[in-house]
Order: structure tokens, then C-alpha cells, then sequence
């Protein structure tokens, strides 16, 4: 793209209203915009990355087995009545009526629904397990929005619902999501810490939280540091007993939020040289409930027995739009944003420093049309700007290099590239630079 023409409305002020990096760097790298507490608009620098996110969590939704489908916001209040979760639920959940006088409401989660979708579709064990996901914008009316997209009224999850015959094919499922999660925040940059949980308004007993370091998250939490260089964070899991040892590892290290806190065990559990009390923020929460909402609703399969049984279920979730929040909390500096490169809105910065000399933008317009025939998705900085705007603006987006092209070096056919993490900058001749990028 070029800046030029791309809708990427830079602010050079921080905004009053932010309190936290990510608030303020999304309001000024122009990723959203708020129309109303909690509810934004995505501008195209975030959109960019809110799909990139979706995307891979897409991509290891379908390596774990799961289908994707997709619900609609708006649900009739029927099955929630069904569930007994339409009173139980509480001011959270935004109710309104249709013309014909009926209660709808705005989905803050899924459960009745693919329950529902469930029960009239599927009879048998023979059709099990089943995992059905989807990616979705949610509403809750929470008391405190807050932090941007952090704690939004309006904002996207995906919630995955797994269903099996029996309790310990469930408890298979739980585990496979609970290791799918781990790889899915690996390959967005992060290492999300799974906890212990409470169920809260989803109800069940046994559910987990994957939480990210950051000193502004909103969750104070307490684990064993020992947990962080469990191999599971970095390699891959192959097979149902290596992946339920991993599991067993992680759930069995001392590892909580202030929800579930308990000082006395902590203190038994963990040495004191290994205790981290930190904040975190709570990318992902995943709850197995069992036959909660099929006993409810009469979800039912044959089993092998031929048996009418109650299926059981859980449920995963992760906060796709809180993620661009969380990583941004993890990711940045004094100066701006610093992307993961999976997730980066563009793959590449090229900066024309003078689009008045026609050697210099015959130059960027050259290497840029490179740039995309490589596939490095650039985004070129054409616009009549003094440098130092350009440099503070690139800056601030975060790509994660930088190829910056000034009459004087390219008179010697070089340009000057830029690591946005490590700072690292090197005057390479111009025909080599993308071979640096690309490695
Ligand atoms: C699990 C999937 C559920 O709703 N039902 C379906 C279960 N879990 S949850 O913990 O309540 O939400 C899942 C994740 O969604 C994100 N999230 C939010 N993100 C932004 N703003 C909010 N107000 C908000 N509320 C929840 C979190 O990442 C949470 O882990």
C-alpha cells in the first residue's frame, strides 16, 4: 500500500483518554477509533491486524480438528430461558425486542446455541467427538469498559464448543484445546501462562485461563516460574500421552489468579526463590461443564451401547480483539509499536525521505513493486512530510523493518534498513536489501 492513499490517520498527541501503551499507541497508529464506550471502529492498520490474528488462530483451530461455523450475533431469548441462563445472567447481557414484541438479545457467548444446533443434528456416538468454533463479535455490557479493546463492550472471540460420549473423551478434548492454545499464542508471539479458574456465569468445574505478563493487565496472578520452561511452550506435542504428560506438567505446577489464589499452598507449593506475583492479562479461557447445558436443553447420543446418553461438552474461548491490546502491552517501546512479524500489519516500511527528487521516488517505486512481488505486503511511505514526521510515524506503526531511501545515499545505490526491535540499523546497497529482509 501507499501511505498516501491508505486511510491510516496518524496522532501525534497522546489522547487523554488512554491510560495503558496499547490504548494509546492503537488511538495514535490510527488502528480504531471509539464510537461509543467500549464499542470501536476498526480503521484498516487494525483491521489488518485483528484479521492476521484471526487467521492464525484459524489455522491451529483446524490443525486441532475443529470446524468452523458461524453463529449469529443476535439469538432469540428461547434458549437461554431453556438453559435458565436468561435470568441467571444479568445486566451483562444486552436484551431488546423485535417488532413482533419478542426477546432477542446480543450474544455474549454460545453455548445454548451450538447446543441447540447439536440436538437437531446429531444422534450418534459414531459422530464424536466434534469440536464446532467459530469467530464472532460478542457483546457484553460491562460496568468498567476499559483499556481500549482490552475490556470492549463489543468485541471478537472465538469460541470453540467440543462434544463427546463419555467424561473421559471430553477430558481428551479439554486437553487437546488446552495444548492447541499453547501453539496458538506461541506463533502470535506470546507465552501465555495457563491457570487455574473460576467458572464464573459459564459454569462447570474444571476451567482454565491463559494469561500474558504485562503490569497493566488486569489480573493479578501467582505461579511457579518454573512453569515458563516447560518444553510444552516450545516444541510440539505429538500424540494423546504426551500431550496429556504435558498437560499434567502445567496443571499441576502452582500457577493462579487472584480469583483462585491460595497465599498458604503457594507458599507450601513453591520455593521462594520460584514464586512470580505479577499482572496478566487473560487472553483465553477454556471450561468443561459436562452435561450443564445438554441435560438442560436434551442434547443426547446413542452410545455404543445403544444407550441414550447426555453428551458432554466444554467450551474454549480466546479474545481475538484483546489480543491485539495484549500483544501490543508486550510489544513495544518509548516510541511505538514493535509487531511479532506473523501479525504485523505490513511486512515491511520502505520511506521515501524526498518525493520531490524523481530519482529518489523512481527508486522507492522500484524496490516497492519488488517488495510485493516478494511477498513482503510493503507499505510505502510516499507522502510530502518532513523526515521527521515520516521516521516518528514509522516508528510508532511498528512495522518490523525499515527501508528508508534518501537522495545523498542513493547516489551510491544504498538505503539505509532499519530493525524496528532491535534498533539495528545498516546502509545496504539497495539491490541486496529485500534479500536481507527475506533472508
Ligand atoms: C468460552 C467460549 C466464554 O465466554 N464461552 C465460549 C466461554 N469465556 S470467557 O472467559 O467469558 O471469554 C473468553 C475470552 O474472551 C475475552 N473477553 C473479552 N475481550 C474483550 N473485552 C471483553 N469485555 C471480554 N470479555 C471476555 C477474554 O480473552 C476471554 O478469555
Amino acid at each position: 500500500m501507499r501511505w498516501s492513499r491508505t486511510f491510516l490517520p496518524t496522532m501525534k498527541d497522546t489522547p487523554a483518554e488512554a491510560q495503558i501503551a496499547s490504548h494509546r499507541y492503537m488511538l495514535r497508529a490510527g488502528m480504531v477509533r471509539q464510537n461509543a464506550a467500549g464499542i470501536y471502529t476498526w480503521l484498516p492498520l487494525g483491521l489488518r491486524v485483528l484479521t492476521k490474528i484471526a487467521d492464525i488462530v484459524r489455522d491451529e483451530q483446524a490443525r486441532a480438528g475443529a470446524n468452523e461455523v458461524l453463529m449469529p450475533t443476535i439469538q432469540s431469548a428461547d434458549l437461554w430461558q431453556e438453559s435458565g441462563r436468561f435470568d441467571a445472567y444479568g445486566p451483562e447481557m444486552l436484551r431488546f425486542e423485535d417488532r413482533h414484541g419478542r426477546t432477542m438479545l446480543y450474544g455474549p457467548t454460545n453455548e445454548e446455541m451450538i447446543t441447540d444446533i447439536f440436538r437437531r443434528e446429531v444422534q450418534s456416538y459414531k459422530n464424536l467427538p466434534l469440536n464446532l468454533y467459530h469467530i464472532q463479535w460478542k457483546f457484553r455490557d460491562e460496568v468498567r469498559p476499559r483499556f481500549g479493546v482490552m475490556r470492549g463492550r463489543e468485541f471478537l472471540m472465538k469460541d470453540g464448543y467440543s462434544f463427546d460420549v463419555d467424561e473421559a473423551s471430553a477430558a481428551l478434548a479439554y486437553k487437546k484445546v488446552f495444548i492447541s492454545y499453547l501453539r496458538t499464542f506461541r506463533r502470535l508471539g506470546l507465552s501465555a501462562i495457563p491457570m487455574q479458574a473460576d467458572t464464573g456465569p459459564i459454569g462447570g468445574d474444571l476451567s482454565h485461563e491463559f494469561l500474558i505478563q504485562a503490569e497493566t493487565g488486569e489480573s493479578e496472578v501467582f505461579f511457579d516460574s518454573a512453569i515458563s520452561s516447560d518444553p510444552a511452550f516450545t516444541e510440539d506435542l505429538t500424540g494423546d500421552a504426551e500431550l496429556e504428560a504435558a498437560f499434567d506438567r502445567l496443571t499441576s505446577a502452582y500457577a493462579r489468579t487472584d480469583e483462585t489464589h491460595d497465599a498458604a499452598l503457594f507458599d507450601q507449593q513453591v520455593p521462594t526463590d520460584r514464586r512470580v506475583v505479577s499482572r496478566g492479562v487473560e487472553v483465553g479461557h477454556i471450561f468443561y461443564f459436562g452435561t450443564k447445558y445438554s441435560d438442560a436443553l436434551g442434547a443426547t447420543v446413542q452410545n455404543a451401547e445403544g444407550k441414550d446418553v447426555a453428551v458432554h461438552m466444554g467450551s474454549y474461548g480466546i479474545g481475538v480483539s484483546r489480543l491485539v491490546g495484549g500483544i501490543i502491552e508486550a510489544c513495544h517501546d518509548e516510541n511505538g509499536i514493535i509487531w511479532p512479524t506473523e501479525i504485523a500489519p505490513f511486512g515491511v516500511g520502505i520511506l521515501n525521505l524526498k518525493v520531490d527528487d524523481a530519482d529518489c521516488t523512481a527508486a522507492c517505486d522500484r524496490l516497492y513493486a519488488q517488495a510485493q512481488a516478494a511477498g513482503l505486503d510493503p507499505l510505502l511511505d510516499d507522502r510530502d512530510m518532513r523526515p521527521g514526521g515520516k521516521f516518528a510515524d514509522m516508528e510508532l506503526i511498528g512495522l518490523p523493518w525499515v527501508i528508508t531511501i534518501g537522495p545523498r545515499g542513493l547516489n551510491d545505490g544504498m538505503a539505509e534498513l532499519k530493525n524496528r526491535k532491535t534498533g539495528e540499523k545498516h546502509d545496504v546497497a539497495i539491490h541486496a536489501v529485500l534479500a536481507k529482509i527475506t533472508g
